[in-house]
Formats: structure tokens, C-alpha cells, sequence
């Protein structure tokens, strides 16, 4: 059957990566339609092996598509999702334009696949891909609230360049080269430095991620009891986002069932072993679709709380392969 698969903002680092990854896990697309804004019109994108160019976004470049995966930021969402859901599209949008839309289902498959279709069994027109750094926590907090119930989360982030696309891979690209920083409009240096700022600040003193942390957890885990305290910081790495997590249970737990109850769990490889140095890093994680669990160790003054550090590569589980695993389950369902 057809498939056609639009990908908004193809040109950029999530646009290129979702491409990447709809070819490797062998999505069934049938057409591929890359957009990108005026600046990138022209240019090519390759998939199997096949050379596309680049259109700009219109109502007849979305004739047709059966979903369309958007990663050109909120203003270019908020512009293009509801005429490409009116050409019948399936938008899915990594943007954070409509996450938090109380009828826009926002959706990590591990956590909350049925929040993807209606009641009459459709999917919903517009589907949100959460932020990177809040879908990685999650994968891991599900399986631990189902089983313990989780009531407070306190959380440390260690955020790559690569969140802020291209931008800011080159901005560190560049200091570490020792070249000049006027072409980049960031306010720190980041090359040998660690930056507690991503995104602008609100007015209770946590910064826009930070609260996006906290507001798309309670709605992905359907829980608005469940605190959430984070402190989100940007270091010089790329390749994945690391996170050091304080997680307080309702319940006792023994630490090995812990260790096998997010061993088995989807989405998530256990690397550790701490006596032969192995636990996640973002090295290791690069250009890997899995979250990546270690440290895993109980809090030496509460019982009852767990402590472990957490890896996951931003553009692909925090960004492309999200939306690409949300397009598998309604494509597995039409199969169904
Ligand atoms: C960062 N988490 O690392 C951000 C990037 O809401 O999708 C993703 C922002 C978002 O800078």
C-alpha cells in the first residue's frame, strides 16, 4: 500500500537524522517529500541510495502525504501542521508548538502509544514528539512508576551542542578551533565550559526546558501528582544528552529488580558494570536509537530512592526516532 512520507525541515540536523532513520529501520515509505524553507530550496537530500530535491513547503506539496514528520521549528509548525492535516496528512510534529495543547496526544511509543489514535480507532491529526531530554527520562520512569510508583524526580541534565542544531555544533566546532564567535549569537563560550542556561528563563526562576521537563512528564506519564526538580545544563559534547536522576519510590524495592526490570524493559540497554568501567556515555551512545541506563545504585540516605545516570543521542531517541516509532504504530495498525 502507499506510504508517503513528508519531512518538514529536511535540511536540518533532526530533518536529516529522521530521513537516516526512516531508511534504516526500513519504514515502508513509498514517496519521499522533503521541505525546507527558501533558503534550503534546491538542495539535495539522498535516500536509498536515490538523490531528492528540496521544495518548499505548500498545500500541494502535502497532496497526498499520508504522514508528515515536521522538524523546522514552532513558528513553521504552527503555519504548515493544520494544512497538511487538511490534506489528510498525519502531522507529527517535533516542535514544541503544540505539546502541551490539551487535545494534541504527546507521545513517547514505550509510555503511551494509545494516546496516538481517537476513540473510533484513527489516528489523531496532529501527533507532538516531546523534547529530547524529557523523552529519554521517560522511557525510563515508566517501567519504575508501573512497578513502584514513582513520586518525585529530582534531575541533572548534561545537554549536547546538538540540541540546538546546526548552530550549535558549530559554535563549539569553531572555539575549539580558537576562530572568532561573532558569527554565532549564544552568550557564553562553550568550549571547555558548562552552561546552566538552556533556553530562556520563566518567571519562577527554571528555564523554559526545565519547565518543559516538568509539564510534557506529568502529560506523557498521565500523572499530575508525579514532582518533577530539574537543572538543565549545556556541556561541550555531541552526540547524546546524559541525565543524573534522583528518583524517589512509593515503594520498596530490591536493587537487582530493579537492575532487571529496566534490563527487559523497551527501548533501554543496561550498561552496568561499574568494576569494568562500563556504564553510558555520549560517546557510546551516538547514533544509537536506545536509551542507555547505568549507576544504577540506591541513595545512600533514603531508602526508598533510586539514583542512575542515563544517556540517549538527542537527535535520534530524543528526536528522529521518536517520530519515526510513533508513524510505525499507526502504519503497524493500518496493518493490523
Ligand atoms: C536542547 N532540548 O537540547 C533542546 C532542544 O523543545 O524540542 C529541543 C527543543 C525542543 O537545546
Amino acid at each position: 500500500s502507499r506510504c508517503r512520507v513528508a519531512v518538514l525541515g529536511a535540511t536540518g540536523l533532526v530533518g536529516r537524522t529522521m530521513i537516516k532513520v526512516l531508511e534504516e529501520r526500513n519504514f515502508p515509505v513509498t514517496e519521499l517529500v522533503p521541505l525546507a524553507s527558501s533558503r534550503s530550496v534546491g538542495q539535495v537530500v539522498t535516500f536509498r541510495g536515490k538523490e531528492f530535491i528540496i521544495r518548499e513547503p505548500s498545500a500541494e506539496a502535502f497532496e497526498g502525504v499520508d504522514i508528515a514528520l515536521f522538524s523546522a521549528g514552532a513558528t513553521a509548525s504552527k503555519e504548515w501542521a493544520v494544512v497538511a492535516a487538511a490534506e489528510g496528512a498525519v502531522v507529527i510534529d517535533n516542535s514544541s508548538a503544540f505539546r502541551m495543547e490539551p487535545d494534541v496526544p504527546l507521545v513517547v511509543p514505550e509510555v503511551n502509544p494509545e494516546a496516538i489514535f481517537r476513540a473510533d480507532g484513527t489516528p489523531e491529526r496532529i501527533i507532538a514528539n516531546p523534547n529530547c531530554s524529557t523523552i529519554q527520562m521517560v522511557v525510563v520512569l515508566k517501567p519504575l512508576h508501573d512497578r513502584f510508583g514513582v513520586k518525585r524526580v529530582v534531575v541533572s541534565t548534561y545537554q549536547s551542542v546538538t540540541g540546538k542544531g546546526k548552530i550549535g555544533r558549530d559554535a563549539l566546532e569553531s572555539e575549539l578551533a580558537g576562530e572568532s564567535q561573532e558569527q554565532f549569537t549564544h552568550f557564553h563560550q562553550i568550549a571547555f565550559n558548562a552552561v546552566p542556561q538552556i533556553d530562556a528563563f520563566t518567571d519562577n526562576g527554571y528555564t523554559k526546558e526545565e519547565m518543559k521537563m516538568v509539564n510534557e512528564t506529568r502529560k506523557i506519564m498521565g500523572d499530575k501528582s508525579m514532582s518533577i526538580s530539574p537543572t538543565t545544563v549545556r556541556i561541550p559534547v555531541y552526540g547524546g544528552h546524559g541525565e543524573s536522576l534522583n528518583i524517589e519510590l512509593e515503594h520498596e524495592f530490591d536493587i537487582d529488580d530493579v537492575r532487571e526490570l529496566l534490563r527487559t524493559s523497551p527501548g533501554i540497554i543496561l550498561q552496568d558494570d561499574p568494576s569494568a568501567r562500563i556504564y553510558p556515555m555520549p560517546l557510546t551512545s551516538y547514533e544509537r536509537d536506545d536509551v542507555f541506563v547505568g549507576r544504577i545504585r540506591r541513595d545512600y540516605w533514603h531508602p526508598q530512592t533510586l539514583n542512575m545516570w542515563i544517556v540517549a543521542d538527542n537527535l535520534r531517541k530524543g528526536a528522529a526516532t521518536n517520530a519515526v516509532q510513533i508513524a510505525e504504530v499507526i502504519v503497524n495498525q493500518k496493518k493490523a
